[in-house]
Order: C-alpha cells, then structure tokens, then sequence
C-alpha cells in the first residue's frame, strides 16, 4: 500500500496507519484524498492480517476540512450535493461500516468535512494540542458529512446546536468533558498511546468486535426489542468463531487466550 499522494500508509503488527498528509493545508481535504482513503479503507477490508486502522495528521492540524482553495477555483457549475455524494459520504460510511475498530489520533484542529471525517472513527484519542469546531457555519454552510448526525448523538442536541450554530472551538479538555474524545495525552506521548492502543484492539477478536460494530451500528436507528432481536441473531455468528472457543478454553485453563480474529 504506497504511491499515495494525499496520505501515507504504514502497517505494523495488525494495524494500518493512515496519516493525512497534506500538512502545509492542515491537511484539508480533496476528492483524491478521499478515494485514496477508500482505497486503503477496501484493502483492509479484504485483508485478515489488517485488524485495526489507525488515523492521524501530518503537522499541526489533523484535517481541516474541505480545502477551500480548491473549492474556490470550481465554477456555478460545481454541484456540491455531487461532490459529498461522490467523496465524502462513501468516505465515511466505508470507515463506519469497517468491522474492525478505526481509531483517531487527532494531533491537531478538526473542522468541517475533517470533523466528520474524525466524527466516524469508533474511538477518538487526542493529544493536548487537538481542537474541535465546526467550521461550516463560519463560511456559510450546514453540517455536512455526518457530522449533523455523530454530533448530537456523542454530545447532545443542545451542545450540537452551539457548536453548529457559534462555530465555537473546544480544545482537547473540553472534548474530553463533552465526549467529543475518549482520552486525551501530552502531545509528545499521544501518538505512541494511540499506537498502543490500535495494537491492542489489533490483538483482540476481531471478528468479535467487527459483529459489535455492527450491532452499535444497527442500535443507533432500532426499538430496544428489535435491538434485542439483532443481538441475539449476530451471537449466533461470533457463538461459532474461533476466538470465542479460544477465549472459553484459555479461561478455563486460566491462561491468556490467544485471539486470531476469526
Ligand atoms: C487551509 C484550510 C482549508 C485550505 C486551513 N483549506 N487551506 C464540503 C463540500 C464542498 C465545499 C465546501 O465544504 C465542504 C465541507 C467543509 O469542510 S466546510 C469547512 C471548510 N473548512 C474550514 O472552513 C476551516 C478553515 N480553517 C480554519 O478555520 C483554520 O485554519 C483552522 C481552525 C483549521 C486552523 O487554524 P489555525 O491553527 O489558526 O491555522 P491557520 O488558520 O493559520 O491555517 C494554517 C494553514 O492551513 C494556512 O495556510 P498558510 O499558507 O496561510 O499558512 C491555512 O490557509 C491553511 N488551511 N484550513 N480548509
């Protein structure tokens, strides 16, 4: 996985690392940015050796959303519902329907496409450095790319709408306190925990928390009954995997098991 020219790809035992790497445009988004994630995106995917994908930024921001350069060149002509449609809309929803676990080591400012970008990963760590805002607002547009929908979910309407409405900044702290971030490290030690972090989750049942995925997925739109329903038909799949005999027999023999994410 190389020869990107927007990001770069690196993998270590089980994880995919992608780095936004546009970094003298707080690496603000393009369409070819957006098909070289999805391309990774497809590739794990496939792949049983890639277990955990880890996102990051290159520089001082971690995606600043739409690059606005870019935008500004583009004609009347220029559909905006074509472009989300064509980038960011299946950019998010192949990393929020990955089964395996998708982390955020935010380095730096999110906004706009960026925070809806940040906004789809299953868990968000962040270093003291990172920051949140909408951004859209501040130049005359609505949320797009989920972040109408992850926000209000993660933080409340009330909150969602401020942040929506204002174009206010949270830092890291503030994040946390809200829920926007599960964690939040000194920037020198955020990429290392993160890293740690994505191995771990890499090491664990994958095939487990890929079904988990799909169940929290799933909770977001159905009754409690019908929830209930679901579980109980997706432990059928990960009652009959390997990890779950392992886990069974390695407790039983008190050891620690050893998952291989089928
Ligand atoms: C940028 C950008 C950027 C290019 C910083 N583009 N260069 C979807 C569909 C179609 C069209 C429109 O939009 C969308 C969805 C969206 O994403 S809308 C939201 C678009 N994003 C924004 O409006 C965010 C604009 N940027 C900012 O508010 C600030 O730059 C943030 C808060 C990200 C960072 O602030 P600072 O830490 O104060 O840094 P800075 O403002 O000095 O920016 C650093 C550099 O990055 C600077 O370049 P320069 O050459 O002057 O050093 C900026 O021009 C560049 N940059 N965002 N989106």
């Amino acid at each position: 996985m190389s020869d990107y020219q927007n990001i770069l790809v690196d993998e270590y035992e089980g994880v995919v690392e992608i780095t936004l790497n546009r970094p003298d445009k707080f690496n603000a988004l393009t369409h070819g940015t957006a098909v070289e994630i999805m391309k990774v995106i497809k590739s794990v995917k496939r792949n049983p050796a890639n277990r955990a994908v880890l996102f990051t930024g290159a520089g001082r921001g971690f995606c600043a959303g739409q690059d606005l350069s870019e935008v500004s060149e583009r004609n009347d002509e220029f559909s905006f519902r074509n472009h989300l449609q064509s980038s960011y809309n299946p950019m998010v929803q192949a990393i929020r329907s990955l089964e395996k676990p998708v982390i955020g080591a935010i380095n730096g400012a999110a906004a706009g496409a960026g925070l809806g970008l940040a906004l789809s990963f299953d868990i968000r760590y962040a270093s003291e450095k990172a920051k949140f805002l909408t951004a859209f607002i501040g130049i005359g547009l609505a949320p797009d790319t989920g972040v109408s929908y992850w926000l209000p979910r993660l933080i409340g309407p009330a909150r969602a709408a401020e942040m929506l409405f204002t174009n206010e900044r949270l830092d890291a702290r503030q994040a946390l306190v809200v829920g926007l971030v599960n964690k939040v490290f000194p920037h020198d030690d955020f990429l290392q925990e993160s890293r740690e972090f994505a191995k771990k989750l890499a090491a664990s049942p994958t095939l487990g928390i890929g079904i988990t995925k799909r169940a929290l997925n799933k909770s977001l739109g159905v009754t409690f009954d019908d929830q209930l329903d679901y579980e109980a038909y997706l432990q059928e799949i990960t009652g009959h995997s390997e990890d779950y005999q392992e886990g069974v027999s390695a407790f039983r023999e008190k050891r620690d098991p050893q998952f291989k994410g089928q």
